[in-house]
């Protein structure tokens, strides 16, 4: 049977000046490393809630302060690779408040992106599916089956409804 892993993935957005942004971070090393993303990574059993989890990771990995309770969630990205047992089961937040300046770390690059310049050609190729709806407000549920490469899904659903 395969086995169900969760992790976080987590957007913080602002408004500067009137235009909305989204950090993304260049991933450095490890799962996803040379893709721009959102940031987190597994749940460990020393995380009181999930999205105490999600907060724990946006701040090791981009040298913010974000509370776990300011996490919103926002819905639920499933992937599976061909050949491997696990299952990924990722939970997936926004977050507007915020303290400090968000900085390199030893796994990502940070950036604040207009909405209009997000890289998908350089994400994982299910997020131009998704992240659009997540950025209108948007709730998402979804599955993606990718190859063995990791570079292409063969089979996805998506569920998008109004938060
Ligand atoms: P280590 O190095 O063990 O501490 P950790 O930071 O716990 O790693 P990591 O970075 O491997 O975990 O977690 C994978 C991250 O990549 C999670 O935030 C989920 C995200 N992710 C995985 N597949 C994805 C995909 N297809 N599309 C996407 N994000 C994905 O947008
Ligand atoms: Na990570
Ligand atoms: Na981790």
């Amino acid at each position: 049977a395969p086995k169900v892993k969760h992790y976080t993935l987590a957007f913080l957005l602002r408004d500067n000046n009137g235009t909305k942004e989204v950090l993304l971070g260049m991933k450095k090393r490890g799962f996803g490393a040379g893709k721009w993303n959102g940031f987190g990574g597994k749940v460990e059993p020393t995380d009181a809630t999930v999205s105490d989890a999600a907060a724990r990771e946006m701040n090791e990995e981009a040298l913010v302060t974000v509370l776990g309770s300011d996490m919103e969630e926002k819905g639920t990205l499933v992937f599976t690779f061909t050949g491997k047992p696990e299952v990924m089961h990722v939970h997936v937040f926004q977050v507007r408040s915020y303290s400090g300046v968000p900085s390199e770390s030893d796994e990502m690059k940070p950036q604040w992106f207009t909405y209009d310049a997000i890289p998908y050609a350089s994400m994982w190729a299910d997020d131009k599916y998704w992240l659009p709806s997540l950025l209108e407000g948007k709730n998402i549920v979804g599955q993606f089956d990718f190859d063995a490469d990791e570079t292409k899904f063969y089979d996805h659903v998506l569920d998008v409804t109004d938060a």
